[in-house]
C-alpha cells in the first residue's frame, strides 16, 4: 500500500483550514488536520516544501515508523508547525488504516470504552444576565456540561466571549487586534456570575470556565478558591504554561481542579505536570500533539496520574480533527470530556461527516477509517482569508506580559 499522492488543500468556508489528503496506490485516500489559527500558510508550507515529497513511495500501513520518520527526520524537534504537521500526515493514515481493514478507527485502537463522548458547547455573552439564557439554550439542546464566559464590566471586550453563538471565532481581523484586560475587575466578577449561574440551575449541571492565561499562579489560585463553592468541572489555562512550577502554587491553594495544554504540542509539555500530578485534566488534541498516535501516549501517561483527557475542540479544529479525537475519545479508559463549538453549514458541507449529536453525547461515525471527508471542488470555492488572533493590554497601556 504505497502513497502515490498528498495534496495540501487549503479552504476558508468561514474560516481557514488546512487539510492534508493522502492517496495510495490501491485507490484508498485518508485525511488530516493540519490548521493551526492564525498560522495556517506556515503548516501548508512546512507540509507542501518538506513533507509530502517525502511520503511519495513511502508504505501508508506503517503509521508508527513514519510518525517516527517524520519526528526524528526533522532534527527540529517538536513546536506547533512541526507537530500540527506531523498530525496530519498521522492522522490521515489511520483514516487509511480503518479504511483498509473496513473498521471505523476506534475499533482500531482497542474498541469502545463507553456508549458516547460526553462534550461541552461554550455559553458566552456580555453579561451575567444574558450568559444564563445562553446556557438556558445549551440545556436544552441536551448539553451535560457548559463553559461559561462572560464580558468584564469595565472592560470594552474580552477575549473568549465572541459575537458568534454556537460557533467561536476569535481570529477576527487580519492583524491582531488589541483588548483591555484588568485583572481585579476580573476576579470580582466572575464569581458572582457563578453564584448566579448555580442558583438558577442547580449542582448538577457540568460547568467549566477558561481563563486563556492571564493571571498569574497567585491570582488563579485565588480565583480557584472563590469559585471553590460552585463545584466547576475545570478551570482552564489559569496561568501561561511555560513556568510549569506555577501550578503547585495553585494546587497548595485550591481543590478546583485545573485543565490546560490546548497549546502544548507534546508529551514532553506535559509530562512535568502530569507526573507531579499538579493538573486534572489535559487537553491536548489530535492536530496539534501530533496525531492520534502521540496524543494516546499522552493519555497513556495521564492515566498513570489520574489525569483524565479533556480535549480541545473549538471552531478553528476542523470537522477532521474533531472526527478523529472522537474515535481516541471513546476509546482511552481515561477519557473525561470533549469540547465540542460547532461548525458553520458552509464547514460541515465542505467536511462531509458522519459523527452526530445526540442527548449531551457525540458518537463517532461507523464508517470504515475515520468517517470524515473534504469535498475539495467546494473548498476551492472559499479561498484562505487572513486572519490572526488578538493580543491583550493592561489598562495603562502595557502588554499584557503573559
Ligand atoms: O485558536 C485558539 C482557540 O481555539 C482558543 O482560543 C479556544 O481557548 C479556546 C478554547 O478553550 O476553546
Ligand atoms: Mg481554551
Amino acid at each position: 500500500m504505497k502513497i502515490v499522492d498528498a495534496r495540501v488543500i487549503v479552504t476558508c468556508p468561514g474560516r481557514n483550514f488546512v487539510t492534508l489528503k493522502i492517496v495510495t496506490d490501491d485507490g484508498l485516500t485518508g485525511v488530516g488536520d493540519a490548521t493551526l489559527n492564525g498560522r495556517e500558510l506556515a503548516v501548508a508550507a512546512y507540509l507542501t516544501e518538506h513533507v509530502v515529497p517525502a511520503l511519495i513511495g513511502r508504505d501508508a500501513s506503517r503509521i508508527e515508523d513514519t510518525w517516527q520518520y517524520l519526528y526524528k527526520g526533522a532534527y527540529w524537534r517538536r513546536g506547533p508547525v512541526t507537530m500540527t504537521a506531523i498530525a496530519a500526515v498521522d492522522t490521515a493514515l489511520w483514516d487509511i488504516k480503518g479504511k483498509a481493514a473496513g473498521l471505523p478507527v476506534y475499533q482500531l485502537l482497542g474498541g469502545r470504552s463507553r456508549s458516547g463522548v460526553t462534550v461541552y458547547g461554550h455559553a458566552n455573552a456580555v453579561d451575567v444576565e444574558s450568559v444564563l439564557s445562553e446556557i438556558s439554550s445549551y440545556v436544552t439542546l441536551g448539553y451535560r456540561a457548559v463553559r461559561v464566559q462572560t464580558g468584564v464590566p469595565g472592560l470594552a471586550s474580552t477575549y473568549g466571549v465572541s459575537g458568534d453563538k454556537m460557533f467561536y471565532e476569535p481570529a477576527d481581523a487580519a492583524l491582531p487586534t488589541e483588548n483591555v484586560w484588568s485583572t481585579a475587575h476580573y476576579l470580582d466578577y466572575v464569581p458572582k456570575v457563578f453564584a448566579e449561574v448555580r442558583k438558577e440551575f442547580g449542582p448538577t449541571l457540568r460547568l467549566l470556565h477558561d481563563v486563556h492565561h492571564r493571571l498569574t499562579p497567585l491570582e488563579a489560585a485565588r480565583l480557584g478558591k472563590s469559585l471553590e463553592p460552585y463545584a466547576l468541572t475545570w478551570i482552564e489555562d489559569p496561568v501561561p504554561a511555560e513556568l510549569q512550577e506555577g501550578f503547585r502554587l495553585i494546587r497548595q491553594h485550591t481543590t478546583t481542579p485545573i485543565a490546560v495544554g490546548e497549546v502544548f504540542n507534546s508529551i514532553w509539555d506535559c509530562q512535568e505536570l502530569i507526573t507531579s500530578q499538579l493538573i486534572d485534566y489535559i487537553r491536548t488534541t489530535v492536530v496539534h500533539a501530533g496525531g492520534i498516535t502521540h496524543l494516546r501516549r499522552i493519555f497513556d501517561l495521564a492515566a498513570l496520574y489520574h489525569v483524565r483527557s479533556g480535549s480541545h475542540g473549538a471552531t478553528d479544529l476542523s470537522p477532521v480533527c474533531m472526527a478523529a479525537a472522537l474515535h481516541v475519545d471513546i476509546a482511552i479508559p481515561n477519557f473525561g470530556l470533549q469540547e465540542y463549538m460547532r461548525h458553520t453549514p458552509e464547514t460541515d458541507e465542505v467536511f462531509p461527516h458522519g459523527y452526530h449529536f445526540a442527548d449531551g453525547y457525540l458518537h463517532p461515525s461507523e464508517e470504515p477509517g475515520l468517517g470524515v471527508d473534504i469535498d475539495e471542488e467546494l473548498a476551492a470555492r472559499y479561498p484562505y482569508r487572513p486572519a490572526s488572533l488578538p493580543v491583550n493590554r493592561l489598562e495603562d497601556g502595557t502588554m499584557h506580559s503573559w
